[in-house]
């Protein structure tokens, strides 16, 4: 049984940047209600409006993955053990973005697989087998032809995305060779729950994932999870190492049973521990209102840090406007000199002059709190402060 839990009302699509603010309709389809739900039997946590993929992956995709020194630094590190574990002959990347993680592959034994083609020309301009097409089973035939068989497959923050995942793990299961290894990584449901960060919901986040959810789906595949590593990126992730049921020469960490345990006494199979987010979120909703209320009678200035597609959750359900928050400001080209989805507020470009009369940020990137606090030290010492409403709203000083 599917129930609805969290209703994050009506919401733009999180990354379509308009050259200008205007007002979205929902009869046209940009705006849609986000409502979340868990399912009894999966255990899978999920949005229950499906955008059509074409409107969210397209040629004009602006998030990119290269803009994250602590993503390149994870990608770097994972990419060095996959060398060092597997050894793949040919390793395949879904939702290969700009490139930040197969830069650390050979170009002659690695396949892209990117539907964004602004994003696809990036790997290709480089070099790499790009296929700029969408994952699924007409593509993975594609593959098998061409290639036979993969023996890694990896996709980050990626089958979040795809709202079939029956269809996303038949098409693993026709190309991956028999000894062959898929990890898949995104944020963990586990993290989300106890943290508030309800904005990891939006239309591209299809789901957010625990273990027990992956493990339940998996396993009509003839697939099975060997091994799990906790990650701190976006929010603190999980990194699922996944091979067919019948191969024998991996072994099963304990790690997988640690984690499932974990979410089981948490409470992840029941529908009143999402019930209680629920409630959590209104909560989180109402305090950062009146923090920002109260900020604003004193008349501080109030900046966004990062024009995340998880920002735009929050300024959304929070009611949150252009009175409040003066711009954001954010690295990635595409969304600069752009406004914020359903909103008025503009986003410049990240330099140092822009903010010198800035009180505080609010940190629309706080899963990247670390990487700011220490390129904002300066902003920092001279008093400069920072807002966050994960895990619930609050001014932290340093
Ligand atoms: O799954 C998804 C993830 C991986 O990325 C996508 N659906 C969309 C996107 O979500 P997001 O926008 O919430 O992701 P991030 O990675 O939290 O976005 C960080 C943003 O902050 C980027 O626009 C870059 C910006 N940034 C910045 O301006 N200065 C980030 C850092 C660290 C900085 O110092």
């Amino acid at each position: 049984m599917i129930r609805k839990f969290l209703d994050l009302g009506i919401q733009p699509l999180a990354n379509q940047y308009l050259n200008k603010p205007k007002n979205l309709s929902v009869k046209k389809g940009q705006l849609y209600n986000l409502n979340v739900c868990f399912n009894s039997k999966t255990k899978l946590v999920s949005i229950s409006k499906k955008i059509p993929v074409k409107k969210m992956f397209n040629n004009t995709y602006p998030y990119k993955s290269s803009m994250s020194k602590t993503m390149l630094a994870s990608f770097e590190n994972l990419s060095n053990e996959i060398k060092k574990k597997f050894k793949p002959k040919l390793f395949l990347e879904i939702g290969s973005n700009d490139g930040a993680l197969i830069k650390n592959f050979n170009i002659k034994n690695t396949v892209c697989v990117e539907p964004c083609t602004n994003l696809a020309k990036i790997t290709k301009k480089k070099g790499y087998f790009t296929y700029a097409k969408y994952w699924d089973y007409n593509l993975s035939n594609e593959i098998k032809k061409k290639f036979n068989s993969v023996d890694v497959i990896y996709a980050a923050n990626t089958l979040t995305h795809i709202a079939n995942l029956r269809e996303v793990f038949k098409s693993v299961c026709n190309i991956l060779s028999n000894n062959g290894v898929l990890i898949i990584e995104d944020p963990s449901l586990l993290e989300c729950i106890k943290k508030t960060s309800y904005d990891q919901f939006y239309n591209e986040h299809i789901y957010v994932f625990s273990a027990l959810a992956v493990k339940n789906i998996i396993n009509e595949f003839g697939l099975v999870l060997f091994d799990i590593q906790k990650i701190s990126t976006h929010g603190g992730s999980l990194r699922y190492f996944i091979k067919r049921k019948k191969n024998n020469q991996i072994k099963i960490s304990n790690k997988v049973s640690t984690q499932i345990d974990k979410e089981i006494k948490y409470g992840l199979d029941k529908f009143s521990t999402f019930v209680k987010f629920g409630e959590k979120t209104i909560n989180s909703k109402n305090r950062l209102i009146s923090l920002l209320n109260r900020l604003k009678k004193q008349n501080k200035i109030i900046v966004g840090y990062g024009a995340t597609a998880k920002a735009t959750t929050v300024l959304n359900y929070c009611g949150i406007d252009e009175k409040i928050i003066d711009f954001f400001i954010d690295t990635t080209p595409d969304k600069i000199n752009k406004y914020m989805p359903g909103k008025k507020i503009p986003i410049k470009k990240y330099n140092k002059k822009i903010y010198k009369n800035v009180d505080y940020f609010l940190l629309g990137a706080w899963n990247f709190k670390k990487e700011i606090f220490k390129k904002e030290k300066k902003f920092i010492k001279k008093g400069g402060k920072f807002i966050t409403h994960v895990p619930k709203p609050k001014i932290i000083i340093s």
